[in-house]
Order: C-alpha cells, then structure tokens, then sequence
C-alpha cells in the first residue's frame, strides 16, 4: 500500500488552516470517528467545538493509533495517473518523478481544500504580507499591524473575531454580506463528556441515520404551519442556544425550503443586526440582500465585532477592489486603505479542484478534466464510469453533512467493495454510465426541491469565475445515503460492472 500526502504530516484541512481562531463548528461529542469504541472512550475535550490545534492533534492520535504514519510518503503530489486497460492497474506519477502502480486507487484529495486567490492588479507590486487562510504559515504575529482581510465565508468570520483584539486597525472587505447565528460555544465539564461517552451508542445511530449529522435531531415540525409569532420564539431559542446547522435544520424542516419561513429565519437575523450593531450605516452593509441558504454560518459575537473602533468595513460589492498599490488597496471610488498585511480567506475551489490539478486518465485515456468539463458528477459520491477501480473520498455528489461520519460511511463501503472484489476474484469494479447519471438527477431533484440552489455559494461552484454551476452533493441526508449505499451492496453490485474487457488502448 502506497499513501501520499502534499503536506509533511498527516492532519488534511487542519495542517493547512491554521489561521487564527480556526475551529470546528460542529459539536466535539462528534466532531470524531465513531468506528472505534475505544477511541471514542479516550476522547476528551474542552468546549463545546474543537479549535484547530485540539483536532489536528486527535488526527495526529489517530495516526499513532493505528500505525498509519509510517506508510506515508509526505511532501509528495501525484501529478498524473493513469488506468491501464491491459494490466488493469492504475499507475501513478509523483513530482519526484516516481512511479507505482496498484489495482485500487483511492482519492482523499478533499472537497475544500483547493485554495480559491483570486487575483487583483498591483498585487505584485504590494510591499505588505499577503497570506491565505488554507495555506497559513507558521509563526505569523499580526498583533499591532494594519490588517486587511478578503472575504466573510465561515473562515473569514472565525479569523475577523480573533484578530480584532489583537490587531491595531482591521479592515473587512466584504462581498457578500452573511447570516451569522451565535456559535453557543462553552465549557464542557466531565460530566457532560462522560453523560456522551456513555450513550455513544445511540448518538452514533441517530447520526447515521439523520440528515446533517452533527448530532442533533432534526425538526420535523414545518414552519410554515406554524403562525410567525411562534416562529420568532423557536427562532429567538436557536439563537441563544447556538449553531448555524442546528438554526437551519432544528427549528424547522422547511427553512431551508419554504420561501415563507426562510423569510421569516433571514428576517429574524437581520433583526437581530440592526440590534446589535451601534452604526446603523453599518449595521446596512451588514444585512445580507439575498435568501438565507448558503452553508449556515454561527460564530460568537460576529456582528458586535463592527462596533469596534479599530474595525472597519469596507462593502466591495458597492466600491469594488480596484487594485493592491504598494501601500495597501485601493478601491474603485478612489479610497486607499493602507495594510501592513492582507488576508485571502476567498475559500476553495470546492469538489473538483484537487482532482483536476492531476492528470486523471481512466479508460481510453479519458481525463477526469474532460469528464468534468461541465462540473464534477459522480456515482455516489465516489466513483466515475469508465474510472475503474478507482474511490474518491468525498468525491462529486456525495452527501452534504459533518463530514466524519459520511466519509466514515464511504470508507467503510469502499472497504466492503474492496473485499467483495478479492473474495470473488474479480479486477475491475465501475459504474454503468446509466446508474451515473441516474444519480446525477436524483441529486439535481433533491437540491431543485430546496432554495439552496438559489443561493449563489461554492456548494454549487458559484464561488469560481468560470466554473460550471453544477450540483455537487447528494442533499437527501446521510441516512437516506447510507439506506443508498446498502441496497447497492444488497442488490450484488447491479449498478456495476465487474471485469469489463474493452479493446487494449495504449495511453
Ligand atoms: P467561502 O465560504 O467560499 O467564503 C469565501 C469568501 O471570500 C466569501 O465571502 C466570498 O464572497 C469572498 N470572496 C471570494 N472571492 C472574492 C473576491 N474576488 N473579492 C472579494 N471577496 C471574495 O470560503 P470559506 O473558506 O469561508 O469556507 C468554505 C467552507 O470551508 C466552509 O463553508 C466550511 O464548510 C469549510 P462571496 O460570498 O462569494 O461574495
């Protein structure tokens, strides 16, 4: 077995985001693996989420635990592989210019991991320090500097409340103004994690069969039977109880669906803006114009953080980024904002963006770059006809949730694959185009019967000038997945073809 890794050490996301106030968003009961009890017994943690550096470390545990750094080849990318129809492995290219060659290949190559810079005239010519929130550098002290900071995604925000403290002036430029619930984050004593530890059983299983997966039950009560007045105290409760996944899916089950009470959750934020914020000009600039269905954001105190004095905004929607001058950056109507340094928390390319970086040549030298030309779709989230043999972890069209358990689900599934193949003697595994392409619109149907598509946000590559708009994930749950994922292996694979012979072609 051959593992690669672009990075020195194990860790994905959380060895590159390492920005200030980098933290979890969902709960740390289950912000972790379920498929070791013991594991699962040894957890321990602090507060109600995991910063960055308490989950890199449990990665790092994990690593140990099961002997899995030893295996890795780190500070190695794989520039190209290919499938060869004659041998049917697929071999693989490193930027060492080193080869190997397997029957299986499996992708963990992440669906936000990609960095999103955009580029901006002048940039070169800019005397200050630029940094990227997906890429950050060890070491970095920004305490009594002019900062600037790009974008105001779930990164942006995280990074915004750290540094205000710490900065001696910030300046937010700001393209889309967000909804922003209360994090609701908190000590979390002994008891609270032993009370966990000790119904994991069931918190698993309700997991696994819930939609989001992070840990609560969802509503299934439709707002739009309930009279606003009712509306405003379930939502007034979310609030102080905190969490953007539980404001949108525990309140009601038609936030995210009925224009009516997705009004009614936009109306109660923006509420909750001119309240909080003293400048009712910012307070303005502040309050999001579009529906509220976009990833759902929860940070602690992100809107007071503009009633600082060394905080400023700047709406770049109305007064564009003209261009980075060697001081700083100067917008369309002239204004300069001078920074000693800038910070690019622009986001990912979502999905794709890893995967179209390498040359991935399946059968007849088809390149997963042409395949996806349109946008990434995939079966299941995890394979691609004429790919065989080939597993993408939270790959195209896989489920929208805390990612643990769903990519827990697709590794145990690719795991039974695997082992059905070698038991049965079989060397080739992949989907029909048809199976493809009916899940393709069983995930345009799912998100089509939501608002979410009317959002513009990376979960449909919006976030990417150029890139096809594209349904990327599978929105129907991660039960309704899981249910998916079963009655494939139930019905012996008949989505797939196994062995399949073409013609040799030589690549
Ligand atoms: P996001 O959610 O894609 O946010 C990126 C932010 O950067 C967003 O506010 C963008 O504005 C802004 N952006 C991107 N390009 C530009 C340019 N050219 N000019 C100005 N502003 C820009 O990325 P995150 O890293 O915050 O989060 C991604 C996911 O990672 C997150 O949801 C978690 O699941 C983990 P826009 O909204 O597009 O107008």
């Amino acid at each position: 077995m051959g593992l690669y890794d672009n990075a020195s050490d194990v860790g994905g996301t959380w060895y590159w985001n390492r920005y200030p106030g980098a933290l979890s968003d969902t709960e740390s009961f289950c912000y972790r693996f379920s498929f070791d009890k013991e594991l699962l017994d040894q957890g321990s943690w602090q507060t109600r989420y995991l910063t960055q550096p308490e989950i890199l470390e449990y990665l790092n545990n994990v690593a140990d635990r099961f002997d899995l750094r030893s295996s890795y080849q780190f500070n190695t990318k794989i520039v190209s592989t290919r499938f060869d129809e004659a041998t049917g492995l697929w071999h693989v290219v490193t930027d060492k210019g080193e080869t190997a060659s397997a029957k299986y290949l499996i992708t963990g190559l992440g669906l936000l991991s990609a960095i999103n810079k955009p580029t901006f005239c002048g940039i070169d010519d800019y005397a200050g320090d630029i940094y990227h929130t997906g890429a950050w550098p060890e070491g970095v002290d920004l305490s009594g500097k002019r900062v600037g900071i790009i974008g105001t995604g779930s990164t942006g925000i995280q990074v915004i409340i750290a540094l205000a403290p710490q900065v001696k002036h910030l300046t937010v430029f700001q393209r889309s103004a967000q909804y922003v619930v209360p994090i609701g984050n908190w000590p979390e004593d002994t008891e609270t994690i032993d009370t966990y530890k000790a119904n994991y059983d069931e918190i698993w299983k309700q997991i696994k069969s819930s939609n989001v997966a992070f840990g609560f039950v969802e509503s299934t009560v439709a707002g739009i039977d309930v009279p606003e007045a009712e509306r405003e105290c379930v939502f007034e409760e979310a609030w102080q109880r905190g969490g953007g996944f539980r404001f949108m899916f525990e309140t009601f089950n038609d936030v995210a669906i009925s224009d009516e009470v997705n009004t009614s959750a936009a109306n109660f934020i923006k509420r909750k803006i001119a309240k909080i914020v003293k400048d009712p000009e910012i307070a303005r600039k502040l309050t999001p114009g579009d529906i509220y269905a976009k990833r759902p954001l929860c940070a602690t105190d992100y809107y007071g953080v503009y009633n600082r004095k060394n905080v400023s905004l700047a709406d770049v929607k109305d007064d564009p980024i003209a261009e980075f001058t060697t001081r700083g950056i100067r917008l369309a109507s002239g204004i300069e904002h001078e920074l000693d340094a800038v910070i690019f928390a622009t986001g990912f390319d979502a999905v794709d963006g890893n995967y179209t970086k390498i040359d991935i040549r399946g059968r007849g030298g088809v390149t997963i770059r042409d395949k996806w030309a349109d946008g990434p779709l995939g079966y299941l989230g995890m394979m691609e006809a004429d790919f065989p043999n080939m597993f993408m972890i939270l790959g195209p069209n896989g489920p929208f949730t805390n990612l643990p358990p769903s990519l827990e689900s697709q590794v145990e599934w690719i795991s039974d694959t695997i082992a059905t193949m070698e038991a049965d003697g079989r060397s080739t595994i992949e989907p029909t185009q048809e199976a493809e392409d009916a899940w393709v619109e069983t995930c345009r149907t799912i998100a089509n019967m939501t608002l979410f598509p009317k959002a513009e946000s990376w979960i449909f590559g919006a976030n990417i000038p150029g890139k096809k708009n594209a349904v990327m994930f599978y929105l129907g749950g991660l039960g309704n997945y899981r249910s998916e994922l079963q009655s494939v292996r139930n019905s012996g694979y008949e989505s797939m073809i196994f062995d399949r012979q073409t013609a040799t072609t030589a690549l």
